[in-house]
């Protein structure tokens, strides 16, 4: 599959198994799965073209990993960025002591006032290391990484997930656990 497919594929599958399943008749299961006969007879009915084998290639080459299939083959799902309401039976667990998010300076003065919010997505999205995080960010033109204090965080009871694809996961951050600096230009400059 080239490049441009893989993409077409990706937008498709996060619009139907994220957003908007039911245009295609699609009900997620608990964990946000869709069988694949389901989900390509559905496809088929809308005239897209769409096989088993495009959905293996797309799982098994995405860098991102956003979709799995189940252990069977049988299923397949989005790994994490829903708006549609899903439980993912995601598990808690203790983060990394620091987290970064991705954003633009146009927004930097809601999120210091506000805190992060999640959106239109269920969670905050938070990523282990800065440069993933920058990614985010340029999606929206120069990015600006966020440190968020998880440790203190996980300290005060709030809870943190990862997504099979690596991607943290929390309700929200409030102001007091962000800062615009990171650590590494805070020991560059100290
Ligand atoms: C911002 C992609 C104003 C937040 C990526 C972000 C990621 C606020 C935007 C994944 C705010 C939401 C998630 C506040 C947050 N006021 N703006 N209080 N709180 N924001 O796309 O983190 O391609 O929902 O900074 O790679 O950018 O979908 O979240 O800019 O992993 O697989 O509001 O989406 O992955 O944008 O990206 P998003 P995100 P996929």
């Amino acid at each position: 599959m080239n490049e441009r497919q893989q993409v077409q594929i990706s937008k498709l599958l996060s619009k139907h198994l994220r957003h908007e399943p039911e245009v295609l008749g699609l009900t997620l299961e608990p964990g946000g799965w869709v069988a694949v006969d389901a989900l390509l007879d559905a496809a088929a009915r809308k005239g897209m073209c769409l096989t088993r084998c495009d959905l293996e290639s797309l799982v098994a080459e995405s860098d991102k990993q956003r979709f799995a299939l189940d252990e069977s083959g049988g299923r397949i799902r989005a790994n994490q960025g829903h708006s549609v309401e899903v439980d993912l039976q995601l598990v808690a667990l203790e983060p990394p002591a620091i987290l970064f998010h991705g954003t633009v300076a146009r927004f930097l003065d809601a999120i210091m006032a506000e805190g992060l919010k999640p959106m239109s997505r269920h969670h905050v999205h938070l990523s282990s290391d800065q440069e993933t995080a920058r990614k985010v960010g340029a999606r929206r033109g120069k990015p600006v990484v966020l440190c968020v204090d998880a440790a203190a965080m996980h300290c005060q009871a709030h809870v943190f997930y990862r997504s099979e694809n690596g991607v943290w996961l929390t309700d929200a951050v409030a102001p007091q656990f962000l800062n615009r600096t990171s650590p590494l230009s805070e020991v560059r400059t100290a």
